[in-house]
């Protein structure tokens, strides 16, 4: 049976703004406070889907959040009528308020982590949604998150939904941004590469010490476990310490891998040679023959991989066996990076192909091409099982295109967020989406 990795790409909320909320993501915090463009945001989102779309790759959607969270709020204790509690909150506790409206939500690739069937016990589809729980504006990310997919790979026999770990720090677990998959054919059993930044309870593995290590051991171990995963076809490394410090907040900021291919930094691991023997025994265990490509910190420095975003690129197959690799802009903008690029799609090796793509608003915010995208490899039955209203057609690019025209603002600040008119044009917008991705009742206002 034939089956395909599908990129299901976040849609970016009505509220995107740059908050500064991540500490340790050197955008975030470089860009707090910079006036931001929803309508672009999501326009510069839906040009990757339809292009990836075009390109004969399947793509999906995912939906963003209900903005701003009053929920999160009156858990905080702001009460009375919605208006109330955001202008109460705007009064009293900004950061609240910020926090409680970030479109974070976009960033996919750390909305759950996914095993394919072919990897499982049960051979269903395993997701766990990702409790986030290093940053508060995205541990509340995870209650709606898990309808949407609910939503979206709603059959049981083929799907299975675990929720989020238990939301202390010992379990963070940031999904799919610290789990890549290696296999021989999207439809084989293949080797799951779960890494982490820290360990919580074994003090043998060194932890960074300015920024904070978002993946822990632990969390990926759980999930490992909850998925139904051979001890054969999985794997753990830690992420140096030391990128984490320079920004490398997710294992996909500085690694990307895709088939029997792992595109990585030099710097990017801890034991790099014992993970990579281990990937390449036991992936040939499964028929496959790992690819291991390197980038020397000679060609590109930690710092300008940060910057550019180069490994939070989305690597894909071609037809004839070969990589097609999508990138940011910040790409092309920076001369060592681009010059690195040229060099490796003119060698003859694996990947020949690289395709540049504007996504300023979401990049300023720290979110690249694979941060927007959560892989979900399935096989023919499992892909006709998947609610067919997430599945990217040109008439639903047309109608999300739409869709934002009509309902998204083109400029926000931090004053935008107090305006309780926000809220009633966020909800207006996501009611008639759920209608157009045919969700049914996902978000709170629907459902309370
Ligand atoms: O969690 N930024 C996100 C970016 C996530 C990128 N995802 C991956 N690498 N997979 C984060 O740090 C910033 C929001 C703000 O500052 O307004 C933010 O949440």
């Amino acid at each position: 049976m034939k089956s395909c990795e599908v990129n299901f790409d976040g849609l970016v909320g009505p509220t995107h703004n740059y908050g500064g909320l991540s500490y340790g993501n050197v955008a975030s915090q470089s860009n707090s406070q910079q006036s931001s463009n929803p309508k672009e945001a999501a326009l510069q989102g839906l040009a990757k889907m339809k292009a990836l779309m075009d390109m004969g790759f399947v793509q999906g959607v995912l939906a963003p959040q209900e903005r701003p969270d009053v929920g999160a709020l009156r858990s905080l204790g702001f009460s009375g009528t919605d208006a109330q509690v955001i202008e109460q909150a705007a009064k009293q506790a900004m950061p609240l308020l910020v926090a409680s409206c970030s479109a974070s939500s976009m960033w996919v690739a750390n909305a759950a982590t996914v095993s394919p069937s072919a990897d499982t016990a049960d051979g269903r589809v395993h997701f766990t949604a990702a409790n986030l729980n290093c940053k508060y504006h995205r541990s509340i990310e995870h209650p709606t998150t898990s309808r949407v997919l609910g939503a979206m790979f709603a059959d049981q026999k083929h799907f299975a939904h675990h929720a989020a770990l238990p939301a202390v720090a010992q379990f963070g677990d940031e999904g799919a941004a610290n789990h890549t998959r290696f296999c021989r054919d999207y439809g084989e059993a293949g080797v799951e590469f779960f890494v982490f930044g820290r360990s919580a309870f074994d003090t043998r593995y060194p932890a960074p010490q300015k920024y904070p290590a978002r993946q822990t051991l632990e969390a990926s171990q759980a999930v490992a476990r909850l998925h139904g995963l051979s001890d054969d076809g999985v794997v753990y490394a830690q992420q140096n310490p030391s990128v984490i410090d320079q920004g490398v907040f997710h294992n996909d900021v500085i690694a990307v891998g895709n088939g029997e291919a792992l595109f990585y930094h030099e710097d990017a691991f801890l034991d790099t040679e014992q993970m990579l023997a281990e990937l390449s025994t036991k992936l040939a265990k499964r028929g496959g023959q790992f690819k291991a490509i390197c980038v020397p910190r000679s060609q590109v420095s930690v710092e300008d991989a940060v910057r550019s975003y180069l490994f939070n690129s989305q690597l894909l197959s071609r037809a004839d066996g070969s990589m097609l690799l999508i990138v940011p802009q910040e790409c092309q903008n920076n001369e060592r990076v681009w010059q690195y690029l040229q060099t490796l799609t003119s060698s003859g090796g694996l990947i020949r192909e690289v395709k540049v793509f504007d996504l300023k608003q979401s990049m300023q915010n720290g979110g690249g091409p694979a941060c927007l995208r959560l892989r979900v490899a399935l096989n023919e039955t499992e892909l006709a099982a998947v609610n067919p209203g997430v599945i990217m057609t040109a008439p639903l690019y047309g109608s999300l295109t739409q869709w934002v025209e009509k309902h998204y603002r083109d400029r926000m600040t931090e004053n935008d967020l107090a305006d309780p008119q926000l809220l009633l044009e966020c909800r207006t917008a996501l009611d008639e989406l759920t209608q157009i991705l045919k969700l049914g009742a996902v978000y709170p206002f629907q459902i309370n």
